[in-house]
């Protein structure tokens, strides 16, 4: 078995070379369709860089899995061996509608422990990682230890769908949260949203209906940092299948899911 730091020298490498490839493209018309619901939305590009990371994985590590939001990678009923979490657009709203707020979103587990997080803002050409254990980083920067934080002095990503009226939770719950926070914000990306809070810029981030390849690159980093990751219900998060994700700063994830998300049913 190779080790984590030559894995995670293959991703970054392939990360940097999916990132010019999707600059590239902000050139090019995009071929758009929709999936499961009218917003819901790919691109030849999702596509072309999911298959470029399936094809360098496969070459290079023959015996990992690849679970892929795009479907190309491998059809992943168990977690055991390495398995890769690729979303290779993670905010293609954003991508086709704003040429930034994505990222490319990578998860590396092995038996279902995470390893290695990547999230690559590929338009500011920033590169959230970190191998388990061995600290996290934005580019060559380290990022220090996530410190302990109230809600009122918090800043709360949440997107205004979830405090609305909304066909998977009664929207009366958030609420309280909303105007007890400092601030709410909403980037439109799972993955920047995660390494936001990994990197300090906001405390908390709750959405509901996720799919592993959207969290658990970076998850990886902010657990890294001390950080909290579990769904509503505070419970371990599900990566064989969609799960709703609560991640916070060390005590506000504890006052939260106590004060503000128990009477929830999520
Ligand atoms: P995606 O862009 O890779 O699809 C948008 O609020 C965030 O939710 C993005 O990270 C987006 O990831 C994710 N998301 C997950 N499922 C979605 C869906 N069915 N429709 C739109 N966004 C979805
Ligand atoms: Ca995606």
């Amino acid at each position: 078995m190779m080790g984590w730091e030559s894995i995670d020298t293959h991703a970054k490498q392939w990360i940097k070379e999916a990132g010019e490839k999707i600059r590239a493209s902000f050139h090019q018309t995009l071929n758009i369709q929709t999936k499961s619901n009218a917003n819901d939305l790919v691109t030849n590009i999702d596509q072309e860089v999911e298959q470029f990371f399936i094809s360098k994985i496969k070459e290079a590590f023959p015996d990992h899995r690849i679970f892929g939001e795009e479907g190309f990678g491998d059809k992943i009923e168990d977690l055991a061996g390495v398995v890769w979490f690729l979303d290779p657009i993670d905010g293609t709203m954003n991508f086709i509608h704003q040429q930034r707020n994505f990222a490319i979103s990578i998860g590396i587990f092995e038996d279902g422990i995470g390893k290695i997080g990547l999230v690559y803002d590929v338009v500011h050409d920033e590169l959230y990682h970190a191998i388990s254990g061995k600290g996290a980083f934005m580019n060559d920067e380290q990022i220090p230890s996530l410190k302990e934080t109230s809600v009122n002095e918090a800043i709360i990503a949440l997107n205004a769908t979830w405090v609305m009226e909304n066909k998977r939770i009664d929207h009366k719950l958030l609420i309280p949260l909303a105007k007890d926070a400092r601030g709410t914000r909403s980037y439109g990306s799972a993955a920047l949203e995660l390494v936001y809070v990994a990197a300090g810029r906001m405390d908390a981030y709750i959405s509901l209906r996720l799919s592993p390849w959207d969290y658990a690159g970076g998850v990886v980093i902010v657990e890294e940092l001390g950080g909290f990751a579990t769904n509503l219900k505070g419970e371990k998060l599900d990566y064989l299948t969609k799960d709703s994700v609560f991640v916070a700063k060390p005590g506000l994830h504890e006052t939260i899911l106590k004060e503000y998300l128990k009477e929830g049913k999520w």
